[in-house]
Parts: C-alpha cells; structure tokens; sequence
C-alpha cells in the first residue's frame, strides 16, 4: 500500500531521545509524509529533524521558537494547515502512540471516515496513579459535556487520531478563536467543533510508557481543559 495521500503531524517539545526512533519507525510506511511540529526545543530536537528533513523529501518540520504563542495545541493546528496530502494521523512524539496502528487509521480514512480516534484500551502498568485518576475524571466530564451536544466517542481526551485534512482545515479557518490554542487536548476540540453528522471511527490502542525524556503536561494544562469544557 502507498501512503502518499497521508501525512502524520507530530507536535515535539524536547524529543530528542524518541524522535531519532520513531521517524523511521513511520517512514516504513511507503511514501507516508511526516511534519514535526517543534516549539523551541531546547534539546537537540531541531537538529535531528533537520538531518532527517535533508536527508528524505518525506520528512519536513516547522521550528516555532520565535512564535508569541506556544502549545501543543497551536503546533498541531499548525502542521495541519500546513499539510497537503487528504489525510493526517497525528501522533506524540515519545513513542507512547504505537506506529504500528497508523496503517489501521489510514484505512479507516480512506473508507469515509472524517475523523478515527485512537482509544486506549489499557495503559503501561507503571503510569502513577495521579495520572490515571486525572485521566479518568477529566475523560468523564469531557464524555458528558460531548453528549449534551449529541457526539461521543471512547477516548475524548486521546492524543492520537486521523483526520480528512480538508474538513479539519475547515473547521480550523472557521473557529479558529475556539481552539485552546495553549491546551492539550486538541481533539477535545475538534469533536466539539465537528458537525454532528460527521463519520467517526476508532482504533484501539495500548498507551506505552513515554521512551525517554520527561512529559510536559502540567497543572496549567488541566485549567485550561476544564476551561474548554464550559465554553
Ligand atoms: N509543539 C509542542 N509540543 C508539545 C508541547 N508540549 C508537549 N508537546 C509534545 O506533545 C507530545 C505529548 O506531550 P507529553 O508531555 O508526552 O504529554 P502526555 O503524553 O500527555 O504525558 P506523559 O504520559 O506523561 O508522557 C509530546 O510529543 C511532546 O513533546 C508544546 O507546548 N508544543
Ligand atoms: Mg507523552
């Protein structure tokens, strides 16, 4: 199968021990297109990207570090109004988003779906506790708050999914004062956004443990959430 209609967008801060591993991890699909998404770096993040990118046509990246606003968010959208294939999977870059179901997402995309989220079905034994007790509350209220307005999926607060690139440029260029630019849960916002009639699918995962470096996630993050939740 050729990947050349697809594009995996890969939001990166401070990635340098995963991202050397996973971008050929990815380029084993033939032609796929990857764009990583990097806000400032301090690391050798932005020199392995451009190594790879001199290298492979496929592989391109956006540096961001002179931008006012940063976030995971941002970056995503970003790299997908910067993608020119049909379809887009985007994935973290730790590794914690298995490559090998990127294949899976594609062809449910190419079936008709307009968005396939990747649900975690289970999560590596060691995630502390916290975590999985935040994941859980903040999943539930994210769920009810989708169902008052008639969507719903399995995973709301997943950080990997597919989606049409032509609808998400779409909803990007329409609500573009909606997204929590500075957040983290940008499918949050895009099943907010996504007119009810739209075509979802899903793709079970198991959520790995990050590969190497530390997460970002903060206190910070959780507020503007539960910001997003209200609005
Ligand atoms: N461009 C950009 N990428 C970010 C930012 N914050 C985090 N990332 C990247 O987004 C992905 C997810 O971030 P993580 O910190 O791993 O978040 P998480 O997976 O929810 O947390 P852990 O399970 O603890 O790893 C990773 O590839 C990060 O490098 C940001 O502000 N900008
Ligand atoms: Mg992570």
């Amino acid at each position: 199968m050729d990947y050349s209609d697809t594009t995996v967008v890969i939001p990166t801060l401070n990635e340098e021990k995963n991202i050397k591993s996973l971008i050929p991890l990815l380029l084993k699909y033939k032609k796929i297109n990857i764009i990583v998404v990097d806000d400032g770096s301090m690391d050798a993040t932005l020199q392995i990207l451009r190594n790879f990118s001199s290298k492979n046509r496929q592989v391109d990246f956006i540096d961001r570090k002179e931008e006012r606003i940063h976030g995971l968010t941002i970056s995503v959208l970003d790299g997908l109004q910067k993608t020119k294939t049909k379809y887009a999977i985007v994935m973290d870059g730790d590794l914690q988003h298995p490559p090998e179901k990127v294949g899976q997402m594609v062809q449910k995309l190419k079936a008709g779906s307009d968005l396939v989220i990747g649900v975690r079905t289970s999560v590596f034994d060691d995630w502390p506790i916290h975590r999985r007790l935040m994941s859980i509350g903040a999943s539930s209220i994210g769920f009810l708050r989708l169902l008052i307005s008639g969507k719903t999926c399995n995973d709301v607060l997943s950080g990997f999914f597919g989606i049409n690139v032509n609808l998400a440029k779409k909803l990007i260029g329409k609500n573009s004062g909606k997204f929590e630019m500075e957040g983290y849960k940008v499918l949050f916002d895009f099943l907010k956004l996504l007119p009810k009639n739209s075509k979802l699918s899903e793709v079970p995962y198991r959520f790995g443990e990050r590969s190497g470096g530390s997460s970002k996630i903060n206190s910070r993050h959780v507020k503007i959430f539960f910001k997003s939740v209200f609005r």
